[in-house]
């Protein structure tokens, strides 16, 4: 068993996908390790996205992640990064395998509904960002 981290985007939120989106992680055998409904501010999603600081959405992705609230999950299954990661779906809607979170829920390649950690290492230190270490719930 392992933990990675997902936000459900503010495009998601808005529409409230919230519980459809949660209803399947959890159909997917995801638990709920910690969950917190949350607004990123600027100095947050700035850090969360550094590595994108020098492609040219930076910015309008700040913008977009700190446009409204986002439900920040840790989630915990076998294989829980690359499972997370399929279940989620490509980048853009466009290229998401049909029934993927973001091919049912995305509107395009900056809007796309969910965030999913993308290696075991990137799962601790964005974990990091949200959930204090003793934090998460114990489940089963
Ligand atoms: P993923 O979220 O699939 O790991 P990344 O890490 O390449 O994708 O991008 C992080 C976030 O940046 C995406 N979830 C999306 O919101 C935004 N993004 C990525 N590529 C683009 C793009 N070409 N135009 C606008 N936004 C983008």
């Amino acid at each position: 068993m392992n933990i990675t981290l997902a936000i459900i985007k503010p495009d998601a939120v808005e529409r409230r996908k919230m519980g459809s989106i949660l209803a399947r992680l959890e159909e997917e055998g995801f638990r709920v390790r910690g969950a917190r409904l949350t607004r990123l501010n600027e100095a947050l999603a700035g850090e969360f996205y550094a590595v994108h600081r020098e492609r040219p959405f930076y910015e309008s992705l700040k913008a977009f992640m700190t446009s409204g609230p986002v439900l920040v999950l840790a989630l915990e299954r076998d294989d829980a990064v690359a499972r997370l990661r399929a279940v989620i779906g490509a980048t853009d809607p466009a290229e998401a395998e049909a029934g993927t979170i973001r091919a049912l829920y995305a509107e395009n390649k900056e809007r796309n509904a969910i965030h999913a950690s993308d290696s075991e290492e990137t799962a601790a230190r964005e974990l990091s960002f949200f959930f204090a270490t003793g934090e998460l719930i114990a489940v089963g």
